[in-house]
């Protein structure tokens, strides 16, 4: 049996699309009720529905195959699974917000608050700007508004959070998009594996990113 673990919550119903497009059976989440596990019997597949970080654990462990999650958390949690095919749903992107006074060009150390301090880090440094980063674990963009940082990293989709917060973007820093990933060790063992992600390249159209 090969195991799939998906994302719930936001990028559900595309995901369950393009698997449905693929010729899986995915009737299952018509009705779903409580239920986490389900099956595809005639094809024995099993279908996982967590959070999206513990997707990433699932496929690392080996107990699921393959798994479907935001590059959002492929950039913040990396570890060993091998990313096969950019699914092109979920789009959105990771930028740099703050209150309209805010200057990004000015050069004393800035205080950022974001829910991603990897991905705040990393394109900070990659600029080589001093910052400190505050980490918080949602209502991300009250942080500016009350003076608890000068701005914050985010992701940001229509932009409408943004705007509701009275905060402007002002740097783009990276797109966003969900993933297949696979476990390396199933690949090797199983070649099923590689046919149904030929079958889901086949319906995203594109090569291996
Ligand atoms: O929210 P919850 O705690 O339940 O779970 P989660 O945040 O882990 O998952 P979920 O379902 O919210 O998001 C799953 C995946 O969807 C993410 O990992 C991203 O890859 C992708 N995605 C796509 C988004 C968005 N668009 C998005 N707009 N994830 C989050 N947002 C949030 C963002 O954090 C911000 O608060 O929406 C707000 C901005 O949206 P706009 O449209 O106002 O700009
Ligand atoms: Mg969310």
């Amino acid at each position: 049996m090969i195991t799939i673990a998906l994302t719930k919550g936001r990028i559900e119903k595309d995901t369950v699309k393009i698997l449905a497009e693929a010729g899986f059976d995915m009737s299952f989440m018509a009705d779903k009720g409580r239920n986490l596990i389900f099956f595809d019997k005639a094809q024995d597949l099993r279908f996982l529905l967590v959070k999206a970080p513990d997707v990433a654990t699932y496929v690392e462990h080996g107990i699921a195959d393959l798994g479907v999650v935001g590059s959002d958390v492929l950039y913040e949690h990396p570890g060993s699974y091998l990313e096969m095919l950019d699914l092109n749903i979920g789009l959105c992107k990771f930028a740099v917000a703050s209150i309209p006074s805010y200057d990004p060009l000015d050069h004393k150390r800035k205080k950022i608050a974001t829910k991603y301090p990897n991905i705040a880090t990393d394109y900070f440094r990659s600029k080589d700007e001093d910052v400190e980063i505050v980490s918080i674990q949602g209502s991300v963009e009250i942080a500016p508004v009350i003076g608890l940082t000068d701005a914050i990293v985010d992701i940001v989709e229509t932009g409408n959070t943004l705007v509701a917060n009275g905060l402007v973007e002002f740097e783009d820093i990276i797109r966003v998009s969900s993933r297949l990933i696979a476990n390396s060790a199933s690949i090797k063992k199983n070649p099923e594996i590689m046919t149904l992600i030929g079958r889901l390249e086949a319906v995203v159209g594109n090569e291996e990113v």
